[in-house]
């Protein structure tokens, strides 16, 4: 490679120290600059953001990729990163293996009643519950992708029947395969426990709502990863209401961090977590990104590229 590239990072101000420290240290063939504090606007190829101000990318002639801080891009708007400039998402080993965990996690809190056990603990009830094997509990999967393959694989390997739900048809072994609107329908009924692990577009928003539930064995599950745009909030409280829903492990919200006075804080069957399903890591996260800046010097196509007409 010819000269230092300089890349611009937009986001949580430790992660871009960090990231600036490692560049710094571990190679000559970049330097990581941390808005609002960088220097010459016309050095600045890369910009690697979580959200990007409004204005930035105009005062940026020479950008020649953008790249999300995280795996996820519907916090961009992708309507301000011209057409011309190659957008990446964040394909990282950590994204993966935190967020595997987590749905391990959830798919066991609901799977072992955990939410019905905590309320009764508060209760002071010794009361045991129905107790099955993981293999009478049925995981659905919606989405097939990085994230949803690898978790479909750690809840397999903990002795799940695991389905999937894609845009396009797959096959893959030991997971039943769906797409379109009828794979929907078939997905939901055999799903005793739903994940959602969409990306956010026109298409997936409001997902899990009313209608959706409705489809679902009475007293399902429900895990959502993806995004708080999925869920149809007042649905959910409609569902768990009814008994519909049994439970709901949320790690996402409409609007984070949630409002003081919302109904989901308290509500004794659904377990609340403030999007942590997985964080991009420090050290494998900048490894990830150089890689896919070194693919780009080299005129290689970028991991994670995003497609903008679908959203993902
Ligand atoms: P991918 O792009 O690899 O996979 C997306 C999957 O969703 C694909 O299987 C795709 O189908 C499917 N899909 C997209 N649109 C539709 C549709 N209209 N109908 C049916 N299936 C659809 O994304 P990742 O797995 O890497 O990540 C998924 C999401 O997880 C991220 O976008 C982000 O929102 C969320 N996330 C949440 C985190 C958290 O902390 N809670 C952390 C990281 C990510 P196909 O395979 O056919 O293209
Ligand atoms: C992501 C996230 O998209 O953390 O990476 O949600």
């Amino acid at each position: 490679m010819t000269g230092r590239r300089v890349i611009l990072y937009c986001g949580a101000a430790a992660r871009g120290q960090a990231w600036a420290r490692i560049v710094h240290e571990t190679t000559e063939d970049f330097e990581l600059q941390v808005w609002p504090d960088f220097g010459a606007a016309n050095d600045i190829e890369y910009l690697v953001a979580w959200t990007i101000p409004t204005g930035l990318i105009a005062k940026l002639p020479r950008l020649r990729a953008v790249f999300s801080v995280g795996a996820g891009v519907d916090q961009l708007d992708l309507a301000a990163i011209p057409a011309n400039l190659p957008l990446a998402r964040m394909l990282e080993p950590g994204i993966e293996a935190c967020l595997t965990s987590y749905v391990a996690m959830a798919v066991l809190a609901l799977h072992r009643d955990l939410p019905a056990y905590l309320a009764q603990q508060r209760a002071g009830i010794w009361r045991p519950l129905p107790v099955h094997p993981p293999s009478a509990c049925r995981v659905g999967l919606l989405g097939l992708g990085r994230l949803g393959m690898a978790a479909a694989m750690t809840v397999r390997g903990l002795g799940f029947p695991v389905a999937g739900w894609s845009r396009l048809a797959k096959a893959i072994d030991g997971i039943a395969c769906h797409c379109g609107a009828d794979g929907l329908a078939r997905l939901l009924a055999v799903s005793d426990i739903l994940v959602c692990l969409l990306p956010l577009t026109v298409e997936t928003r409001g997902i899990l709502n009313a209608e959706n539930f409705a489809r679902l064995p009475r007293g399902a599950g429900l895990i959502n990863a993806g995004r708080g745009g999925h869920l149809v909030e007042a649905d959910l409280l409609d569902a768990l209401a009814s008994g519909q829903v049994g439970a709901a492990v949320l790690d996402v919200t409409e609007t984070e961090p949630l409002d003081a006075e919302h109904p989901f804080w308290r509500h004794e069957h659904i377990l609340l977590t403030p999007h942590v399903g997985a964080v991009t890591q420090t050290d494998t996260g900048i490894a990830a990104l150089l890689d896919n800046i070194r693919r780009h010097v080299r005129g290689e196509s970028l991991e994670g590229l995003v497609n903008r007409a679908r959203g993902y």
